[in-house]
């Protein structure tokens, strides 16, 4: 269990800019650009490692919101970012998808 979950049972407050019964995306407490939403799974998939065959369409599910959160954060370039394990800069073992925008990017990222 991480923070993450806290998040989803709503024990540990979140700026939640888009909820469903498969998933959650809230405001990153340490935002790396003007817009930093984080889009979890609420099944807890510790990265990207593990993602397997059931999670298929829970996976594809964030996909297909991904447009649809962007649109709510007026976003029309963004970046979507999974750190997938500690040399990747992964912190928090719930997977999830950074969504970076409202600012020009760089790349190729550090
Ligand atoms: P990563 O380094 O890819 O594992 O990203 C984890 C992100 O989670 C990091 O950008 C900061 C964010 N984060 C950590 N704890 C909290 C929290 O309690 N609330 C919110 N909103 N974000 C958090």
């Amino acid at each position: 269990m991480t923070i993450f979950t806290k998040i989803i049972n709503k024990d540990l407050p979140a700026n939640i800019v888009y909820e469903d019964e498969l998933c959650l995306a809230f405001k990153d407490i340490n935002p790396q650009a003007p817009v930093h939403v984080l889009l979890i799974p609420k099944k807890e998939i510790p990265s990207s490692q593990q993602i397997q065959k059931e999670d298929q369409n829970l996976m594809g599910h964030l996909m297909v919101k991904v447009p649809e959160i962007a649109k709510r954060l007026k976003l029309s370039s963004y970046r979507l970012v999974v750190n997938s394990g500690e040399d990747a800069g992964q912190t928090v073992f719930h997977i999830h998808i950074h969504i970076l925008g409202g600012r020009k990017l760089a790349w190729p990222p550090g």
